[in-house]
């Protein structure tokens, strides 16, 4: 059965079955979703923890003790988990230009309070995870924002956070979140590849790894399997945003397996250690939005096919996986001999130079590819 257990380890942002339908062509289309009611709910539907924005908990501080009350006892009640916390750093018109980034110092200096207040929430909660999602980190300008002052400040926001984390003695890691464009016309860090190489910039790597999102990914036409696979041979995917999206467009926010469901399934067999050891072990986070036209129980639909769908997904990788004819293809296609290193620790570049290549050979030998792919695709499609 498809049907979701908490050791799953399944978690839902606040924000996505909490999201009224409001879009740049219309207003909210269903009414609010109370907080903690949408927790006990995700509870009911097999979630193991859940994650919000500060404003998605706490946006009025004259509510805030109340509203942590009751939401702490809903974790109780339902031992759900807050595995992950994130700040608003978007949705305020005060970030309209930018928030770490803002050529407004004093914006600068209101968004870094504003992350601290939260980081000490996601503290007091458990929380070992703190995402930043810079979707108003960007331009669409050129002459406005100087990228290399901007990323000179994006790095001294994160230096500061991570000191802040460290004297504290927290137990929380940063994970930044790429998107290529939406809210902006062009945002920093726009993919997996170039918050990494940013992360190797700053003063404490270790601390900071990536939050990729798969719909993100796939708005820059990238493939988001080799996207978290690279993510996490560096050892730097920290946190995942699972949702789907029908190639470069606006951002859909579909649920997990709508969309690409192709690149889902490759998505799941990456998380799952592509048939190595070298798997993703931290929680399945779903970051999507219940389309617009749906009432609250289309909403329950939704969240419940993200899950279903990858308990769906993970049997086909998994009876991929472990499939005898997909092992002799995957023999016929060589995929093991890419373990070996192109030189050997007994062999030198001279005997390499001196070899003799059989380029019209190697040029011309099979390389059984397509009867894989096809293995894998008649798997995903159900007549294996
Ligand atoms: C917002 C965004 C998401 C981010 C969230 C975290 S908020 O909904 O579109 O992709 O993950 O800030
Ligand atoms: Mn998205
Ligand atoms: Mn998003
Ligand atoms: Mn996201």
């Amino acid at each position: 059965s498809y049907t979701p257990t908490p050791a799953d380890r399944f978690s839902f942002g606040l924000w996505t079955v909490g999201w009224q339908g409001v879009d740049v062509f219309g207003p909210a289309s269903r009414p609010p979703m109370d907080p903690v009611a949408a927790t006990e709910r995700l509870a009911e539907l097999g979630a193991a923890a859940v994650t919000f924005h500060d404003d998605d908990l706490v946006p009025d501080d004259r509510t805030r003790e109340e509203t942590l009350q009751r939401f702490a006892k809903a974790l109780a009640d339902t031992g759900l988990a807050v595995e992950m916390v994130t700040t608003n750093l978007f949705g305020d018109p005060v970030f309209k230009e930018g928030a770490f980034t803002a050529n407004s110092r004093a914006v600068r200096r209101y968004a870094l309070a504003k992350t601290l207040r939260n980081v000490d929430l996601a503290a007091e909660l458990g929380a070992e995870t703190f995402v930043l999602w810079g979707g108003r980190e960007g331009a669409e300008h050129g002459g406005g924002k100087n990228v290399a002052a901007a990323l000179d400040r994006y790095a001294e926001s994160l230096n500061l956070l991570c000191a802040y984390v460290k004297e504290q003695g927290y137990a929380i890691r940063f994970a930044l979140e790429p998107k290529p464009n939406e809210p902006r016309g062009d945002i920093l860090l726009p993919t997996i590849g170039h918050a990494i190489a940013f992360i190797g910039a700053l003063d404490d790597p270790s601390m900071v790894g990536l939050n990729p999102e798969v719909g993100h990914e796939e708005m820059a036409g990238l493939n988001f399997a080799h996207g978290i696979s690279q993510a996490l041979w560096h050892g730097k995917l920290f946190h995942v945003d699972l949702n789907g999206q029908h190639g470069p467009r606006f951002d859909q926010d579909l649920r997990f397996g709508a969309g690409h469901t192709r690149g889902a399934f490759w998505t799941v067999d990456a998380l799952e250690g592509a048939g190595t050891d070298r798997r993703y072990d931290g929680y399945l986070h779903f970051d999507f939005k219940p389309p617009r036209a749906e009432a609250e129980d289309g909403v329950w639909e939704s969240a419940r096919a993200c899950m279903r769908n990858y308990l769906i997904l993970r049997e086909k990788v998994r009876a991929f996986r472990a499939d005898p004819e997909v092992a002799a293809a995957a023999a016929a296609a060589a995929v093991a001999e890419l373990d070996q290193p192109t030189v050997g620790a007994e062999e030198s570049l001279a005997d390499l130079r001196a070899e003799d290549h059989d380029v019209a050979g190697l040029a011309a030998r099979s390389v059984g590819q397509e009867a894989l792919d096809q293995l894998a695709l008649e798997h995903l499609l159900g007549v294996r």
